[in-house]
Formats: structure tokens, C-alpha cells, sequence
């Protein structure tokens, strides 16, 4: 597959030129390399054009393979159409440590596992058992191909671009319509260019640049965008290093993030055994990075330009709460006073997709050994989640695990775990208010341990690992000292580490199982009374009326991410069972009128309840709804569940300020009217007890706006505008009752 790619991407390539008539960026070229319809026969406007794309490989994890394979079983294909593979990560709760807790997991969880094993079987998925790894990492050591295009159901597919390439987290409907050997649909991006400058040194690591970026873009300024890094900073930076700022791209909103093709990427194919990559990529190089015209003047070709010297960096921690509040470390003294973050650090974490490569890893080790050779005595808890079998069991031969043991640190199985809520923090459940530190990618309130008044900071590795030993959310180990056991002040010397391991990568098992030659022969059961599973039932068609009578289920107030619609933590476990998850739908948010989560006013009984239930008891009525949201609704994951169940539950539309892309792609595709206000202001009058009317859906046409009737309660009446950005196929699928429904009468090829 990737020998055909690169065959065809210098032609291709030549070929966007010639319509743009300019310099390309790398961005660009893998776009326009990747066109559904082959060779471009003219430009794509930035930020306005929907484009048909032909990704080259997709990639599914275990808490939304589920929904994706469920949608997929509908299609009537008998195997996908790309290369696609299944990552069994989610599902395991860090508990006690690695083996206890996935032998715990693979029995809890076995109808799943068993689920998901036997349909990738049977359509030709590659299956990553259990203890495999993160999807990301183990998407990054085999998978992930200078100048490739790919799309995974989990907001950090973007990981990939740290090899290259363009890789864009999508929702589960999105996968399928690929491995469908359908074509996938994006509106053309704009383009970022991020110069770096200088070289990082002493505690500064790649993390601290994407911290440094969120600060400076925030959770939305990346929407719609494809951020390119370049500059003799991007090239001094490993592949790995690279991989983690393009995975918390996800965190500014960006679409993808991605890095030319270099020496640090060629080092990482022959270390991962992929050679042949390597002189592959090599073959076509020039194509493989951005023009040199484009970065020697990034602001006449992209849409944005900032510079960041990598020199001058410092160490970041970002929290708590949002993944964007950048405090350098020398200001935390200030910044934790003023606020009133408790400085004490409870926990330390280090790992995840976004940082557990070798490098990562044999840095924060450098930090451990100086535990025991400073008489240390780390004041914080200590934990590891490797990011995958191939990582654990190379740390554990270079002796980096027994390092972290010595310093009583625990080492959990591969796989998300505290960064997804699968921790079983001993204490959570008395809601003390408490700070910890992890190396992951974000923060949101209850994310990790279901306490809302955990405080979590986002750091690099190596600052947790600081952090951690001090158990001091202010301690600035460039210029702070310890006092060690013997009472003697100690300094901490910066981290070191290897890039890449010189006894190469190893592991006894990768844990992968290759599907079936044929699976045609092969069963996949779901059982009517499974607690977990339940086959889709297609969503009713559209009436073609205007929807009239509707309620307000919730009016959300301030952050609304797919956490607070749709929690996971323990709800992971009905990620297959869609009327099982509803009964989590929005119960994070809070109610704009009452300040409460999960109580809202039932205007059949005037009675505030639970929001599933309301919402239950309006569907039972036949009444129709709407949810009422903020600024970058739906920010966060890719899990369509945020969209689905409220679908499911009956919910007709959600009208926003503004929404997070991959969400509001999901709600079209499972036939939900996505709506923004067309002034902002207009949020502030949505009244708890309006009925609104819609007054000219039945007109639903492309860039045309919609109107809403208020009917306040007070008899008074006004009528607002709202903006959609449905084209006249999406607006199909609206009419059909979602995407799928148009692919099961057999519309849609
Ligand atoms: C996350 O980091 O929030 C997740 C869990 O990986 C999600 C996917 C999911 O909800 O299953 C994501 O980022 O897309
Ligand atoms: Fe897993 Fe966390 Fe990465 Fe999401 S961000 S894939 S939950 S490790």
C-alpha cells in the first residue's frame, strides 16, 4: 500500500501545484496526493470546500470500535476496503498494577474483547489484544508512514503526524463510510505554520512546546485548521517528541498536526524494523515536506505563522480543568497562590498515547535514579502506563522499570487507564480537593479519577517525575533544591536519555492477531439480553415538517466537552449497548438556570429530575427537544456516543455558539440538526420555559439559515436566526434519519 502511495506522489503532487499555482506545503500535498477522485483538476478553497478524500488506512479503538463495527455490520461489505485495525486499550482500570489488572480487565470485559476479536476476524481488521498497548503508540511503531493519510476513531489519531502524516481523529459513522470503500468527506482546512527556532535544552521537552501553543491558541484556536510545524527546531526534535505535540494538537481543536520528513523520522522507522519504509520515503523526500519557498515565507502561504524558540522555552504545566491555562513553571508560585490550587502534589503520572516513548521514559528514569543516589524520598505517588508491550518490555530490558521501582513507583498495564478514568484512585470517591500531575493530554473536571475537585496539571514527563519526588506543585527544579533524608539540600540534575533504545526494540509478544484469509465462515453474536452489546436499530426518518412544540432538555452552561455529555470512567462499559450509555447523556453539564449537573425541569410534570430521565419521559410524550450549548461544544473525543445517544433518546437538534469539528460531524451523520446561534447573544434569551418552533426547516437548504420562534413563557414571542453548515448530501442525511440509513437501502455506494 505505501509502495503504491509513494508511486503515485510526485505526479500528484505536481499536479496541485499546477492548480494552485504555488509553492506547496506538506499539508497540501498529502491532501491533494489523497483525493478521492485521483490527480487535482482544480484548487479546494481553504476553510470552504467539502472534499472527498481516500484515506489510506483507519484506525479503531476498543471504547468506540464498538459503535464503528456495530454501524459497519450494517453495511453489508464482507471485508473493509482499507487497511484498518482494532486496539483493545481502553477498557483495562489501573487498579493494583499491570498483570493483576488485565487479567481483572480480560474477565470483565471478555464479551466485549470477545466481540470485537471475532468481528475483525471476520472483515480483515488486525486485532491489538489486550495489553497490546495504546492505540496511538502501537499506530505510531507499525502503522504510521511518512506523507500518509489515515483516520482513527479517537481524537489523538493525530499522533501520526509525527511520522509525516496527515492523520485526523473521526467518529465511528466517519471509519465506516471508509471501510466501506466509501469516499471520506472534509471541508478543506486552513493551514497554521509553526516555525520552530533554536534547540530545547535542559528540562525542556516537546511536551512544553504544545503546552506553550495551547496557551497561546487556546482550546478552539485550532479549529478547522491542519497546524504544520517546520524550522531547524521541528528537525532537532525526536520522532517521538514530534509525535507528542502533534498528539495534543487535539486539545487546540486542530484537525491534525504534522511535521516534514527528516533524519529523526528515518531513525525512528529503522529502530520500529521498518527499513524498507525508511528507503522508501527516502526515495520520494523532497515530496515528503513542505516547499522550501513556503518555509522561507510562511505568512504568504499560510493562514497563521507563529514562531516559538525552542531556546527560550520553559517548562509548562497546564490546568487545571482546561488543557490550554499554560503557567511556565517559575510563574506556578504566583499562579497557585493567587488561584488557590493546592500545592501539594498527591500523584504523579506518567505515560499514556501522548508520552510514553523510550525517550520519555529513559528521561524520567535519569530523574528516578537520582532518588536513591541523593537520598531522596519522593513525596508524591509514582505511576507508569507504558504506551504499548514493545515500549514496556524494552524499559524493563534497559532496567528503567527497576529504576522507577526503587522509587516505589507503580507500573500499570499498557493501555489508557488513569488518563481515561479507568483508575481506581483509592479516596476519590470523598471529593477532597486535591492536586496531581500527569504527563497526558487533558484535564477536563472528573477526567481522571471522578472527583471534581481533582486539579489536574498537564506536564512533561520529566516535570512530573519532579513534581512527583518534591510533591510540590511549585517547585521549579531549574533553581529550587530538596531537602534529602539526611537533611542536606539537594539540586536535581536535568534529565537525560536516549532517543531511541541502542539494544533496539523487543518484546516477547506484540500482542497482534492477524485476521482470517476468509472470514466469511466466521460468526459474530450478539446476545439480545447482553447488558453490553445491542445491534443498531436504524433512527426514524425526518417527517418533513417543521419541528414544532419543542422543549429546552438543558441549556448548558460554560464548558460542554463530549466528557460532560457522554462521561467514560465506568461508563465504558455500555460503549456497545447505545440505550444502556444514554443514561449518562449530559449528566456533567451543568444547567445554565439552576447551576446544577444532572437536574433539570421536566415541563410535563414542572419537577426537576435526572436529565436521561426528562429526557425519556419527552420521548415518551412525543415531545420534541433541543439542548442549548456554549462556545466550543462537543470539544474533546471523538466519541459519536455524545451524538448517538442523545439521537437515540429522541433529542431533535443541539444549538450552540459554536461547536468542536469532529462533533458536529458526528450529529450530521446520525441525522441531528447542528445549529449555531447566528448571534451569539441570542443564548442569553433561550428562557427555561420557552417552546420553540422551528419556522423554516421545511426550506433546509445549503448556506441558508434557519429560524426559531421563542415562545416565552410570559406569551411574548421573538423569532432568532441560527447558521448551519450542512451541504445539500449532509442535509440527505438528515432527511434519511442519518448517514447509515442512506448506505442500508443501498443510496449511498
Ligand atoms: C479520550 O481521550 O477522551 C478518548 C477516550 O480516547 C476519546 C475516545 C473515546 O471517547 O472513546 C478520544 O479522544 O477520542
Ligand atoms: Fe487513551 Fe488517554 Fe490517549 Fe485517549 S488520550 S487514547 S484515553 S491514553
Amino acid at each position: 500500500m505505501i509502495k503504491a502511495v509513494y508511486s503515485r506522489f510526485p505526479q500528484r503532487v505536481e499536479a496541485a501545484r499546477n492548480v494552485t499555482g504555488k509553492p506547496l506545503t506538506l499539508t497540501e500535498k498529502i491532501l491533494y496526493t489523497h483525493l478521492w477522485n485521483g490527480e487535482a483538476t482544480s484548487a479546494c478553497e481553504r476553510g470552504k470546500s467539502y472534499v472527498d478524500f481516500a484515506p489510506d488506512r483507519v484506525a479503531m479503538q476498543d471504547a468506540t470500535a464498538q459503535m464503528a463495527l456495530l454501524q459497519f455490520m450494517q453495511a453489508g461489505r464482507k471485508k473493509v476496503a482499507v487497511p484498518s485495525t482494532v486496539h483493545c486499550d481502553h477498557l483495562i482500570q489501573a487498579r493494583v498494577g499491570s498483570s493483576q489488572d488485565l487479567s481483572d480487565a480480560l474477565n470483565k470485559n471478555n464479551e466485549v474483547f470477545n466481540f470485537l476479536s471475532s468481528i475483525s476476524n471476520k472483515y480483515g481488521i488486525g486485532f491489538w489484544k489486550p495489553g497490546a498497548g495504546i492505540i496511538h503508540q502501537v499506530v505510531l511503531e507499525n502503522y504510521a508512514f511518512p506523507g500518509g493519510m489515515m483516520i482513527g476513531t479517537d481524537s489523538h489519531t493525530v499522533n501520526a503526524g509525527g511520522l509525516g502524516m496527515v492523520a485526523i481523529g473521526v467518529g465511528g459513522a466517519d471509519a465506516m463510510d471508509v471501510m466501506a470503500g466509501m469516499a471520506w468527506e472534509l471541508k478543506f482546512p486552513k493551514l497554521i505554520g509553526i516555525k520552530l527556532t533554536g534547540k530545547l535544552n535542559g528540562w525542556c521537552s516537546a511536551k512544553d512546546v504544545i503546552l506553550k501553543v495551547a496557551g497561546i491558541l487556546t482550546v478552539k484556536g485550532g479549529t478547522g485548521c491542519i497546524v504544520e510545524y517546520f524550522g531547524e527546531g521541528a528537525q532537532s526534535l525526536s520522532c517521538t517528541g514530534k509525535g507528542t505535540i502533534c498528539n495534543m494538537g487535539a486539545e487546540i481543536g486542530a484537525t491534525t498536526s504534522t511535521f516534514g520528513y527528516d533524519d529523526s523520522m528515518e531513525r525512528y522507522l529503522r529502530s520500529t524494523g521498518r527499513p524498507e519504509v525508511a528507503d522508501l520515503a527516502n526515495s520520494i523526500r523532497e515530496h515528503l515536506t513542505g516547499d522550501a519557498e513556503v518555509y522561507a515565507n510562511p505568512e504568504k502561504y499560510f493562514d497563521q505563522v507563529i514562531e516559538i524558540n525552542l531556546s527560550e522555552l520553559e517548562p509548562h504545566l497546564n490546568g487545571p480543568f482546561s488543557p490550554d491555562l499554560a503557567t511556565p513553571i517559575s510563574k506556578m508560585k504566583e499562579e497557585a497562590a493567587k488561584n488557590n490550587w493546592p500545592t501539594k502534589v498527591e500523584v504523579g503520572l506518567i505515560g499514556s498515547c501522548t508520552n510514553s516513548s523510550y525517550e520519555d521514559i529513559a528521561r524520567s528514569a535519569s530523574l528516578a535514579k537520582q532518588v536513591i543516589a541523593k537520598n531522596l524520598k519522593p513525596k508524591a505517588e509514582f505511576s507508569i502506563t507504558p504506551g504499548s508491550e514493545v515500549v514496556r518490555y524494552t524499559i524493563e530490558r534497559d532496567g528503567f522499570i527497576d529504576t522507577f521501582n526503587e522509587m516505589g513507583a507503580t507500573v500499570y498495564a499498557n493501555a489508557c487507564g488513569p488518563c481515561i478514568g479507568m483508575w481506581a484512585r483509592v479516596g476519590a470517591e470523598k471529593k477532597e480537593k486535591n492536586t496531581i500531575v500527569h504527563s497526558f493530554n487533558r484535564n477536563f473536571q472528573s477526567r481522571n479519577d471522578g472527583n471534581p475537585n481533582t486539579l489536574a496539571f498537564v506536564a512533561s514527563p520529566e516535570l512530573t517525575t519532579a513534581l512527583a519526588i518534591a510533591g510540590d506543585l511549585t517547585f521549579n527544579p531549574i533553581t529550587d533544591t530538596l531537602i534529602n533524608e539526611k537533611g542536606e539540600q539537594v539540586k536535581l540534575d536535568p534529565p537525560s536519555g536516549d532517543e531511541l533504545p541502542s539494544k533496539g526494540f523487543d518484546a516477547k509478544d506484540p500482542g497482534y492477531q492477524a485476521p482470517a484469509e476468509d472470514g466469511s465462515g466466521v460468526e459474530v453474536n450478539v446476545s439480545s439480553d447482553s447488558e453490553r452489546l445491542q445491534l443498531l436499530a436504524p433512527f426514524s426518518e425526518w417527517d418533513g415538517q417543521n419541528i414544532t412544540g419543542a422543549r429546552v432538555l438543558i441549556k448548558a452552561k460554560g464548558k460542554c466537552t463530549t466528557d460532560h455529555i457522554s462521561m467514560a470512567g465506568q461508563w465504558l462499559r455500555f460503549r456497545g449497548h447505545l440505550d444502556n450509555i444514554a443514561n449518562n447523556t449530559l449528566i456533567g453539564a451543568t444547567n445554565f438556570f439552576n447551576g446544577a449537573q444532572n437536574s433539570v425541569k421536566n415541563q410535563l410534570t414542572g419537577a426537576y429530575d435526572e436529565v436521561p430521565k426528562v429526557q425519556r419521559a419527552y420521548k415518551a410524550g412525543g415531545v420534541p427537544t433541543l439542548v442549548v450549548g456554549d462556545q466550543n461544544y462537543g470539544e474533546g473525543s471523538s466519541r459519536e456516543h455524545a451524538a448517538m445517544q442523545p439521537r437515540h433518546l429522541g433529542v431533535r437538534a443541539i444549538l450552540v455558539k459554536s461547536f468542536a469539528r469532529i462533533h458536529e460531524t458526528n450529529l450530521k451523520k446520525q441525522g441531528m440538526l447542528a445549529l449555531t446561534f447566528s448571534n451569539d447573544a441570542d443564548y442569553d434569551k433561550i428562557q427555561e420555559n420557552d417552546v420553540v418552533n422551528f419556522t423554516d426547516l421545511v426550506s433546509f437548504s445549503p448556506d441558508k439559515p434557519l429560524h426559531l420562534e421563542l415562545v416565552h413563557e410570559d406569551g411574548t414571542k421573538e423569532t432568532i436566526a441560527v447558521n448551519h453548515t450542512y451541504n445539500a448530501q449532509q442535509i440527505e442525511w438528515f432527511k434519511a434519519g442519518g448517514a447509515l440509513n442512506l448506505i442500508r437501502k443501498g443510496l449511498v455506494h
